[in-house]
């Protein structure tokens, strides 16, 4: 019933009648009353005037489940939203669900983690109700060596909802991060667990820094937010919305074909370090060379100076920029 009062209050730009929304709801009036008191409380402005009605006056930045509900449009991503204060990381949360039976398409966000996870063993920075911390749980039919592109397809969409909800164009730094102005608002952690030749699930993490006001010294250099690219705070919700949009569009064109073979051009026009050389910190010996956007395996192509075009896999390096992080 939340939702749907909270759907209503956004349809109607004048006062919404209590009495209209007890007959459509078919519910009395101190039942609307009192889920109008626990969107308020949840930091929605909700005016309630005498013989007129309730108005929302302003939408807060609210990360709550009927905000979410109100404006998702996906088929299966979200469906099953859980919405936490705080936990360790939602990747961790995600795959507890998973091992319990969630559903594909599973989400779950919190508004602080405190123990964010990055790439092989490395922190996210995820303080509490100014970023999008959120995993996505996935149990997808194919087989395991498809999943790793998942982070290139989820970089896409990231890439494409920032662009619709901020304007702002975003890069991507291949493989997991999305950049702006040469710094990190961005990054993505897919974990998978296998059974002998399939995939029981996939979490997709996506951490997006929003309306981060500052970093701690060490991550200044290259992390950045919305807030301080924009000069503007940003609703989180809408933008969970977009992200998630884009990701069952593109989703959907990545398992029709399970490579990358139809996405790859519009990737390699975000790709940051396209054109430009790059230095392959790898576990055989670092290399520099120039990055020639993804194949359609998605591995980042490498010119050497000798002309060999290098296949460069993303589990197994990192991959820097001559002149700073990307
Ligand atoms: C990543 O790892 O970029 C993956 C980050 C995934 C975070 C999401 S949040 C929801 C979900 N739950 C989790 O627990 N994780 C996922 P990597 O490429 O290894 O980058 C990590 C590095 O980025 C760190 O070592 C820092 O240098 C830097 N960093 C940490 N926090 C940051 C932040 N908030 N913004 C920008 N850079 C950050």
């Amino acid at each position: 019933m939340k939702t749907e009062i909270l759907k209503y209050l956004k349809e109607t730009k004048e006062y919404l009648s209590g009495q209209e929304l007890c007959e459509r709801l078919g519910v009395s009036r101190t039942a609307v009353w009192k889920v109008i008191r626990q969107l308020q409380e949840e930091g929605y402005q909700i005016e309630a005037v005498r013989n007129r009605g309730y108005r929302l006056t302003t939408s807060g930045d609210v990360l709550t489940e009927a905000e979410l509900k109100s404006l998702l449009h996906t088929a299966r991503a979200g469906q099953t939203l859980v919405i936490l204060k705080e936990t360790d990381s939602t990747n961790n949360y995600a795959r507890k669900l998973a091992d319990q039976g969630a559903a594909d398409g599973t989400l779950v966000l919190a508004e602080q983690q405190t123990a964010g996870k990055g790439r092989r063993g490395r922190n996210w920075t995820s303080p509490s109700g100014t970023g999008i911390w959120m995993s996505l749980l996935l149990r997808p039919e194919f087989a395991p060596a498809h999943a790793s592109m998942l982070t290139l397809v989820a970089a896409m969409a990231v890439k494409q909802g920032i662009a619709e909800i901020t304007g702002l164009d975003c890069q991507i730094k291949w493989p997991n991060d999305i950049v702006l102005n040469g710094k990190k608002i961005c990054g993505i952690l897919t974990e998978m667990s296998t059974e002998e030749d399939s995939i029981r699930h996939v979490v997709i993490g996506i951490g997006i820094n929003v309306n981060i006001e500052s970093f701690p010294e060490e991550l200044r250099p290259k992390a950045t937010s919305l807030l301080l690219e924009a000069e503007q705070r940003f609703l989180r919700a809408p933008l969970v919305e977009a992200v998630l949009r884009s990701w069952e569009t593109y989703y959907e064109t990545y398992q029709s074909t399970l490579d990358m073979s139809l996405l790859k051009e519009e990737y390699n026009r975000s790709l940051a370090s396209r054109g430009q050389e790059v230095k392959v910190l790898s576990p055989k010996g670092d290399y520099t060379g120039v990055s020639q956007g993804i194949n359609d395996g998605g591995e980042l192509l490498v010119e050497m100076p000798d002309g060999e075009l290098r296949e460069v896999m993303s589990g197994e390096v990192s991959v820097r920029g001559i002149y700073g992080y990307v």
